[in-house]
């Protein structure tokens, strides 16, 4: 095994920090960069004529280091198994000066599931104070199936969570959490590198640092104790069946549906 294989297992997440994902749909990391690689990235990012789009990558192609990185990657491995895959999809999103908050919403095409098929892996190259047109995001919201149209009338909202991050911060999303740029007050713009990352099979097995000795008692006070999406009680009843049948899914093991209830599970 390599140094890089052993450091990257070491930095799966534990079963806390999975039940967490699950319960609010993100995961934040800050990864330990080399020195001056956040600063040597804005640089590229600024010298752009324009935004190449997918082909961020290879215009910078120092975002490699980032996304390779053992934290990160660990992360993910965790999240969407061994065989995981970046998507072809990615975006340079500069929040310019002036800019309006962004409405609500899911990114992708309204088909939602209570699985974990994919994530969005958004990277801040430098600090992200509260004026500077942080991403919000709300905690909870993946296991949410609003419409689109309905979404984006939706203002501030209780709970939600500004992501005013340090340089180098990466933010990892399950895909259905609603998100939204915010105003940039400042004269400065804002960097968010957004990639996708996929999983490429159905769980089989824990592909986190899972604890089988401990695991289900931090999945009892984890799945029903958590805040997420803050609603009306009924919510929070669906909610909690929603996380233990994620959580299952996550181990591998057959989700219990009981006859006769309908689920919109893709699989
Ligand atoms: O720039 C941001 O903070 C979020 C942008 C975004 O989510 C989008 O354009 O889909
Ligand atoms: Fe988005």
């Amino acid at each position: 095994m390599s140094d890089a294989v052993a450091t990257e297992k070491e930095m799966l997440l534990t079963d806390a920090e999975l039940l967490g994902f699950i319960a609010q749909g993100y995961h934040l990391i800050e990864p330990e960069l080399p020195a001056g690689l956040n600063e040597a990235i804005c640089e590229q990012t600024d010298a752009l004529e324009s935004n190449p789009g997918n082909e961020i990558l290879a215009r910078v192609p120092m975002l490699q280091q980032v996304y390779d990185h053992p934290q990160v990657r660990g992360a993910l491995v965790s999240l969407l198994g061994e065989d995981l895959q970046m998507d072809g999809h990615r975006h340079l999103h500069v929040n310019v000066p002036g800019s309006r908050s962004q409405g609500w919403h899911q990114d992708g095409t309204n088909v939602r599931h209570h699985q974990t098929w994919c994530v969005l892996a958004m990277y801040f190259p430098h600090d992200v104070p509260a004026d500077l047109g942080p991403t919000i995001i709300m905690p909870g919201t993946h296991f949410r199936n609003t419409p689109t149209d309905q979404l984006a009338t939706y203002a501030n909202l209780k709970g939600q969570v500004p992501l005013t991050v340090k340089a180098g911060t990466v933010a990892i999303t399950h895909y259905d959490l609603w998100h939204a740029a915010t105003r940039n007050k400042t004269t400065r713009e804002r960097y968010m590198l957004k990639f996708l990352f996929n999983r490429m099979s159905q769980p089989s097995a824990p592909s986190w640092n899972f604890d089988a000795t401990t695991a289900e008692e931090t999945a009892r006070s984890y799945l029903s104790t958590m805040v997420g999406a803050k609603g009306y009680s009924s919510d929070y009843y669906k909610e909690w069946e929603l996380r233990k049948e994620m959580w299952q899914w996550f181990k591998g093991e057959q989700v219990d549906v009981p006859p006769g209830e309908f689920r919109n599970m893709l699989s």
